[in-house]
């Protein structure tokens, strides 16, 4: 059942006049919001494979029910930025089936599309909106911002939301030509009484856009012609849980006069809109639409949201998604099952059998549920997706637990039979064993702190170089590059990145060897080698220009053994840092001054001093055919740094 609330956003929550009209369906933007689609993923696994396309068929069709007038993604539609061609293929099929059409566009969208969607490589050739192209046909325009996952990477970098906004299928916003002082030009919606600014940031680096914000150098810029009659929405896609000090966006860091932030990257679906006291806006998190994990967020039912703005009020329509794989987890503890008096009389292969039961049992009372909670949607996957973790605490017989065989038994009724079982000890436990073989106990401290406080792994890593002693530090690699190439590992699936720092580490202090000592007193050469990896092991640009040529080895090695994942192979050196140097476009708009929608912009941010600066917005078009040129509007006069 759809789930419908109305809020008021701040400015109006004195004004309850707004909550009792019932506005006219000309003065309200509908919109349908999704995100975390995750097109790809999973796309070698026979059972899964078309799990990411079904669902985002789904919000299309939803999409196309409501009568919404515009579809707002919120990152990373791509499960890969170098998607394989079939994925391309079928997410363009689906764009173009349901978001082409004579259904007439109701709304303006009066801001500079020149600065809006600047976002290719190349000067964009067609700096506006898709509906406005004479020459297609939109009936539901798509708006997009990038996510992690979908990033622009590449020595000219591009991602998979270029192609499509040069299609004309999607438009593709809120990448960012510089990440110094970083100005976010609002998409601006009108329609009737309803004005609507859309704020969009593609995904950068936690810790990066962390400083940045630290740094005080996002500027979202608002209009000053007034301002407060604007409904302001912010798409993010950044970690909201912290992972690390720096390694996510705290709320508090985003614009206060926002009403409502939208944010992807986190999968779990938190739809119901959550209000921030401190900020007073409020955070509506879509969360994925397939499961590409077996966590427990994601078994949470996903949603496609239905956002209707009015004025300042907006109000939010849950939408369960029907043709989502069904996934669920369960915990289990084997102390809860099994008793010391079993464990101490049983015989093992007797124990076996008891833990054979318990999970066949759970696992069969799971698929009963599963098939009684089918949607009955014909394209609902019928195997469910099931993860038991599974507690055995004391029980260390089951470490040789013959899980294959176990599974075996399931392939036919479970998608992901292989996974289903993950047996896991308690922390304190293999802690102890830890320390029988003697590991540093402030590595076991750290590692222990990180689970608790659910940390990344590089940090605590990093974490521990940065305390302990000389003697317990890597004597050969640099420990800055290894970190790098973890992080890589983690987060690309870059197969290669560590094998390949480590031999290309090796050969560099070769290299540094034979070249500049002719010694055989060992003592020298190991003060040398420490020497050398001190002088590696910063965070220079030189240093981390080492390591990202070496991680585009690694991503060439890969790209030649699964050849087939790559349209573009001059493009594959991966930009670890997110750095995205772009050349700046030549702005040679013949500046046309229409008058009615005309307003200004101006920075919102007081620390940042800086001049008004006055744009002037050309006047708004459902939709702009016949016109080969889209409107010229706001090219921002006296700022240095154009998009
Ligand atoms: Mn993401």
């Amino acid at each position: 059942m759809p789930v419908s609330r109305t809020m008021s956003s701040k400015s109006s929550q004195e004004n309850s006049e707004d909550e009792s009209e019932s506005p006219s369906p000309d003065d309200v933007l509908k919109i349908l919001i999704t995100t975390d689609n995750h097109l790809g993923f999973a796309e070698r696994d026979d059972e899964r494979a078309n799990d990411s396309l079904i669902a985002f068929e789904e919000c299309l069709q939803i999409a196309r029910d409501e009568n919404v007038d515009f579809i707002l993604l919120g990152g990373d539609l791509f499960h890969d930025n170098k998607p394989s061609s079939h994925i391309m293929l079928e997410c363009i099929n689906l764009l173009r089936k349901y978001c082409l059409g004579d259904k007439t566009i109701e709304f303006k969208l009066i801001s500079d599309e020149k600065v809006n969607f600047s976002s290719t490589v190349q000067s964009n050739p067609f700096p506006w909106a898709n509906f406005k192209d004479p020459n297609l046909n939109i009936g539901i325009p798509v708006f997009s911002i990038h996510g992690n996952h979908d990033d622009p990477s590449g020595s000219t970098p591009l991602c998979p939301l270029d192609l499509l906004n040069s299609c004309g299928l999607v438009n593709y916003f809120g990448n960012l030509s510089s990440l110094e002082n970083i100005d976010i030009h609002p998409l601006l919606f009108r329609k009737g009484q309803t004005n609507l600014a859309i704020y969009g940031l593609g995904s950068i680096r936690d810790e990066r856009l962390h400083r940045i914000f630290l740094k005080n150098q996002i500027n979202l810029l608002r209009p000053t012609n007034q301002p407060d009659d604007w409904f302001n929405i912010f798409v993010i896609h950044q970690n909201r849980v912290a992972h690390g000090p720096k390694n996510y966006i705290p709320e508090q860091f985003l614009h206060e006069f926002l009403d409502i932030v939208i944010w992807g990257h986190e999968h779990d679906c938190r739809l119901t809109p959550e209000f921030n006291t401190v900020q007073k806006f409020f955070v509506i998190q879509p969360g994925s639409t397939v499961a590409t994990s077996l966590s427990e967020g994601e078994q949470i039912q996903k949603h496609a949201g239905i956002l209707h703005i009015y004025k300042k009020t907006f109000k939010l329509q849950q939408r369960p998604l029907q043709t989502v794989r069904q996934f669920y987890f369960v915990d289990i503890n084997l102390s809860d099952h099994i008793d010391e008096k079993a464990l101490k009389t049983l015989s093992n292969s007797k124990l076996e059998q008891k833990l054979d039961k318990i999970l066949t049992d759970t696992i069969d009372e799971l698929l009963v549920r599963a098939e009684k909670e089918h949607t009955g949607h014909p394209k609902q996957p019928k195997k469910p997706l099931i993860r038991l973790r599974v507690d055995y605490t004391g029980f260390d017989l089951f470490d040789s637990f013959n899980d294959i065989r176990f599974v075996q038994k399931f392939s036919d009724r479970v998608a992901n039979a292989k996974t289903m079982i993950n047996l896991h000890k308690k922390r304190e436990q293999s802690l102890l064993k830890s320390h029988e073989i003697k590991l540093d106990p402030d590595a076991i401290k750290i590692s222990n702190d990180q689970f608790k406080n659910a940390q990344r792994v590089e940090h605590s890593i990093q974490t521990y170089f940065d305390s302990t002693t000389e003697n317990n530090r890597l004597r050969l690699l640099d420990e800055k590059s290894m970190l790098a190439a973890l992080t890589e590992f983690i987060d690309k699936d870059e197969v290669y990145a560590l094998s390949t720092m480590v031999e290309g580490q090796i050969e560099q202090t070769q290299k540094f060897l034979s070249n500049q000592i002719h010694t055989d007193d060992v003592a020298f050469l190991e003060e040398e080698l420490k020497r050398f990896k001190m002088l590696q092991n910063v965070d220079d640009d030189q240093a981390n220009q080492r390591r990202r040529d070496l991680l585009t080895v690694a991503r060439k090695e890969r790209l030649k053994i699964n050849g087939d994942r790559s349209y573009n192979d001059d493009d594959d050196d991966d930009d670890l840092m997110v750095t995205q140097t772009r050349r700046t476009k030549n702005d040679d708009s013949d500046n046309e001054n229409d008058d009615d929608d005309a307003f200004e912009i101006n920075s919102m941010r007081p620390t940042q001093k800086r001049t008004q600066v006055s744009t002037t917005a050309g006047r708004g078009r459902g939709r702009g055919r016949g016109r080969a040129k889209a409107t010229p509007i706001a090219t921002p006069r006296g700022k240095r740094k154009p998009f």
